[in-house]
């Protein structure tokens, strides 16, 4: 049996992929168009203003969907509750669900600073403290695009994450922070967990002002043996961010 990583976890997440039903947002009359538009921003302008977690939404490229609603709340309950009011506002008869994603944001103790925060014997680290705070509450980056796809560790005969011994994991982990930190300050993301909550292991979110930079991070990471070895991934979404208050020329297309 290996040893299984120490983690934390905070904000829980919800990834609310909408598809718009166009032809009936079309066919719609003009009272019921503005109700939607009116009730829709309410509902992302109240959402984005909570205390504790964030709420934003982006506009998704291709087929797959076309809105995300992306939440952060500090309990299930009340993300649960985020998702449900939803339903209640009329933009909601407009839409369906393409897609939905639920995990927990997640600090695990695979380096030596995260060793310590794990530690009860450590010194307590302010700036250790702040770091796995900014992981674990993350606040939404005001970037223009985000990237979202769930992702699992390989378990493989050949590879499997799982059979590996701790040390050659945390040497792994090491070399994959060393290619993010180079891309400090161009991209931001949230690593949140989901064993146990949906159907990969984990979440990826990743957030830009130009999405090459994704592209490029995500490129020397494929080669990097923690994912070119181990990593399987889900499907992938590029969404770009709009104020809640441009809903309708959202919809307006
Ligand atoms: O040395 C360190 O500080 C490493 C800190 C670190 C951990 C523990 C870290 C840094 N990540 C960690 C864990 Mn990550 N991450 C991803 C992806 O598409 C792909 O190939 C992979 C998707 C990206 C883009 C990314 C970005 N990371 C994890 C885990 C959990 C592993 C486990 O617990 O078994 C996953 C699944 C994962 C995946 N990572 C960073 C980044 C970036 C940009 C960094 C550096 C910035 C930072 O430290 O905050």
């Amino acid at each position: 049996r290996r040893e299984p990583p120490r983690t934390e976890e905070g904000l829980y997440v919800l990834h609310d992929l909408r598809r718009v039903d166009w032809d009936a947002w079309r066919d719609a009359g003009e009272r019921d168009r503005e109700a939607a538009i009116e009730e829709g921003v309410e509902y992302l302008e109240t959402h984005a203003d909570i205390e504790q977690g964030d709420t934003a939404v982006f506009s998704v490229l291709g087929h797959k969907a076309d809105l995300l609603i992306l939440h952060l709340r500090p309990t299930l309950e009340a993300l649960d509750r985020a998702e449900r009011e939803f339903e209640g506002c009329a933009l909601a008869e407009f839409t369906d669900r393409a897609s939905s994603y639920v995990s927990v944001a997640e600090a695990s103790g695979y380096t030596e600073a995260a060793a310590d925060y794990f530690d009860p014997d450590a010194e307590a680290d302010p700036g250790l403290q702040r770091y796995m705070d900014s992981r674990l509450h993350p606040e939404l980056p005001d970037t223009e695009f985000v990237s979202f796809y769930p992702m699992s560790k390989r378990r493989d005969p050949e590879y499997n994450w799982y059979d590996l011994p701790f040390e050659e994991r945390r040497e792994l982990m090491a070399a994959h922070g060393d290619i993010g930190r180079e891309y400090a300050g161009k991209v931001t993301q949230i690593i949140s967990g989901s064993i146990g909550i949906d159907d990969h292991e984990w979440g990826v979110t990743l957030f830009a002002d130009d999405m090459t930079d994704i592209k490029r991070l995500l490129t020397e990471m494929r080669f990097d043996p923690s994912s070119s070895r181990y990593a399987e991934f889900g499907r992938f979404y590029t969404g770009r961010r709009f104020a809640p208050s441009q809903l309708e020329a959202f919809l307006a297309g």
